[in-house]
């Protein structure tokens, strides 16, 4: 399918730094340069993050096809540097090395590995690769790649914000502390969540997750847990029945489903509908005054593969992050013989930076699928075609 919005990124997690290109963005779009980097900071945050987010603090720097503040229709080029690249310009070295030198040898060393940890990237990566240094595999595997996709995501989501779509993540799950009791509207649970550490809209369970997280760490273990997206305002129909790859379910669950260690994504009701008749899980459509409406949203805003009004709610869970201290058993893939994963340093739980990296993507799908249904070169051309 041709995407209107297509967007690539580059970058190791401790390369110079990230990048993305964005290209189909229309003209006219203000880009807001704080807002991007709330987004940033959003990911960065949140209970039970590791040492590498004390060394960064992920700005975004808009290298093109901005002028004066707004798009002008050319593909838009972001970077965000990686401060840790200071600490790895050896190991990390795009140019060729003298490994003769015993100084230079030693640093590379250093940070190569070849004892596969289980559940990363790192042994079927190596043998798809031929790469010997699982470092080539951790280094674009890594999950902070997903630093730039949120900066994408926030660009995707101010182009969302004109046609006045709005979304938002919170945590309801980690490890085994689960939320049960949640505020009536979403603005409640944004405004709540926002507060919490881990992104939970209740106290209580944020304090239990805080403790689950601190047992883990004392364990040498990590945490996943499950998270919401919700955005709002969308207009009836984007997506398309038609044809198996224009269904928006299928298109979101592609993109939450290849965020690093997510295994499940679920749309509304989600897996409950296999226990529940089906006089209780379809929402009964309503009207009054000329106004459809439903009492129940258990579809999550999407049926037949298309918007319907209701605001779209997506469930994701992520994996407990597969580095341990506590390692698991391995083979070096060198030596040949079996032995422990190797340990890097990395965080408890991520959770709620999961979340964020999942609403970022879903802006993303929100604002190509809308882009595909109104059409249009700029803003201006957008908003007529939209009719506002
Ligand atoms: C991450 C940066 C990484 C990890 C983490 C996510 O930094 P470092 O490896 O230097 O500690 O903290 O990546 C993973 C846990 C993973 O499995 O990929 C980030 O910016 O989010």
């Amino acid at each position: 399918m041709t995407k209107n919005i297509r967007f690539l990124t580059s970058g190791e997690s401790h390369g110079k730094c990230l990048n993305a290109i964005i290209d189909g963005l229309p003209s006219g779009l203000r880009i807001d340069i704080d807002f991007i980097n709330t987004e940033l900071r959003k990911r960065q945050s949140g209970y039970g993050r590791g040492g590498r987010m004390k060394i960064e603090t992920d700005t975004v720097e808009i290298k093109s096809g901005v002028r004066f503040g707004k798009t002008t229709g050319a593909p838009v080029c972001l970077e965000i540097k990686n401060l840790d690249f200071e600490n790895w310009r050896i190991p990390m070295s795009v140019e060729e090395l003298n490994f003769s030198d015993k100084e230079i040898l030693r640093a590379v060393a250093e940070k190569s590995f070849t004892t596969a940890r289980p559940g990363h990237a790192d042994y079927a990566g190596s043998v798809k690769y031929n790469l010997e240094d699982l470092r080539d595999v951790l280094e674009r595997s890594s999950a902070r790649k997903t630093a730039i996709e949120v900066a994408v995501g926030a660009v995707a989501k101010l182009f969302l914000r004109e046609f006045g779509i709005v979304g938002f993540s919170h945590v309801t799950q980690i490890g085994s502390a689960e939320l049960d009791v949640r505020p009536d509207t979403f603005t409640l649970i944004k405004e709540k969540a926002e507060k919490s550490p881990l992104r939970c809209c209740d106290e209580f369970t944020t304090e239990k997750m805080k403790e689950k997280i601190d047992r883990a760490k004392e364990e040498g273990d990590t945490l996943g847990g499950k998270f919401e997206v919700i955005y709002s305002n969308l207009p009836v129909g984007l997506g398309s029945f038609v044809q198996w790859d224009r269904k928006i379910d299928g298109i979101l669950a592609q993109a939450l489903m290849s965020i690093p260690a997510v295994k499940a994504v679920e749309v509304g009701i989600g897996v409950d509908a296999a226990k529940t008749p089906g006089s209780k899980v379809h929402d009964g459509i309503k009207i009054k005054n000329g106004v459809i409406y439903r009492d129940t949203n258990n579809a999550g805003g999407v049926e037949g593969g298309m918007t319907n009004g209701e605001p779209l709610i997506l469930k994701g869970t992520m994996k407990p992050i597969p580095t341990l201290r506590k390692p698991l058993p391995t083979v070096d893939l060198h030596k040949k013989v079996q032995t422990e994963a190797h340990f890097e340093r990395s965080d408890t739980c991520a959770v709620p930076a999961c979340a964020i990296v999942a609403e970022a993507r879903t802006a993303i799908i929100l604002a190509d699928e809308f882009l595909q249904k109104y059409g249009g070169d700029s803003i201006g051309e957008i908003k007529r075609h939209y009719g506002k």
